[in-house]
């Protein structure tokens, strides 16, 4: 562990303040969240609401705290001009969008399926930056993020963050709440035999999704000559924390069953971030044919097929859907 805390490292890569002040107001609200769902068992906040969000899926009440928490504390910054939640339907402005404002994209609880077992959650954001006065439009590429990032609460609670410099993971001291600086340069091994993936899925899957996990199961006497490890979580967070540790791909792609709706993730708020994240790592984003980062939204809450992981497998999968 290092003494540099989250401040410190911002400001000796030279952000601008007020990007500073709202990424301190996000580590703020993860921090809280993160104190929310460590009590969630104890303050009976585990179970479902009545609500569902604007995708349709059922809300925990974490999921709409954490909500609260983020929107009430970064509505604080003040060159923020509007917010993209997975849990509200509509844009929410803050002020009127001058050039060089931010844009904050966030799922605030994603993976909250796993609240109910005590497994890892977390937070993905993700800020854009405004280009021109008055000019409303939240459709961006991924490649237009300016950071990208995700609170992972688990037996610690971890900031992991894309903005320029490479990938750098701050653990959150509990006693203090400071955010320090443990994991500097974070880079994903290339050459790890590791997939995760809903095998229950199966019956839907594409033909190269089909080849590419026969091929890893058929392990050292199949084409890829080397055993395969599957892991699934069912938390991305979770799942792309662990493949930027020791590597490995995550892939929840366009499947029969998901196909009229584009995919299962959200581009915007789930899929674009971590992509950032991991090409900032080395590794790679794609759809199977596309590149994430490449990828134009039509509306906000736009679903997308999602491989991310290390650059060679990701690789190996676009080549199977090229051929
Ligand atoms: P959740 O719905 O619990 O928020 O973002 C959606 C997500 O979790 C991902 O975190 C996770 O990888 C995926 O859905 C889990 O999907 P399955 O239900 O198919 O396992």
């Amino acid at each position: 562990m290092t003494n540099i805390t989250l401040r410190r490292h911002l400001t000796d890569k030279g952000h601008d303040p007020d990007l500073i002040f709202l990424l301190e107001d996000i580590a703020s609200a993860c921090r809280s969240t993160a104190y929310e769902v460590r009590n969630g068992p104890l303050k009976g906040n585990l179970g479902l609401t009545d609500s569902t969000n604007v995708q349709g899926e059922d809300q925990k009440p974490l999921d709409i705290i954490a909500n609260d928490i983020f929107v009430e504390t970064c509505a604080n910054s003040p060159r923020l001009a509007a917010l993209v939640s997975e849990e509200i339907e509509e844009v929410v402005w803050l002020k009127e969008p001058e050039e060089g404002d931010y844009l904050l994209f966030f799922d605030p609880l994603d993976g909250s399926s796993n609240l109910d077992t005590n497994l890892s959650v977390g937070t993905i954001f993700s800020i854009m930056r405004v280009t021109k006065d008055g000019d409303r439009n939240v459709l961006k590429k991924g490649s237009d993020q300016i950071v990208a990032g995700y609170a992972l609460y688990g037996p610690a609670t971890m900031l992991v963050l894309a903005h320029g410099h490479g990938v750098q993971s701050f653990t959150l001291h509990q006693g203090s709440g400071i955010f320090r600086l443990t994991h500097p340069s974070l880079t994903i091994k290339q050459d790890t035999p590791e997939f995760a993936i809903n095998a229950s899925r199966q019956r839907f899957w594409d033909a190269p999704i089909q080849q590419y996990v026969d091929e890893c199961l058929q392990g050292k006497e199949g084409p890829r000559g080397k055993d395969f490890n599957m892991r699934w979580v069912a938390s991305m967070v979770a799942e792309v924390h662990r493949i930027l540790m020791r590597g490995g791909v995550f892939l929840y792609p366009l499947d029969d069953a998901n196909r009229a709706k584009g995919g299962r993730l959200r581009l915007l708020y789930e899929v674009a971030p971590m992509a950032m994240v991991i090409e900032a790592a080395g590794g790679a984003g794609s759809t199977g044919t596309e590149r994430i980062l490449d990828l134009l939204p039509s509306e906000p809450h736009q679903r997308v097929a999602t491989i991310l992981g290390s650059k060679s497998e990701v690789d190996y999968i676009v080549d199977l859907h090229t051929k």
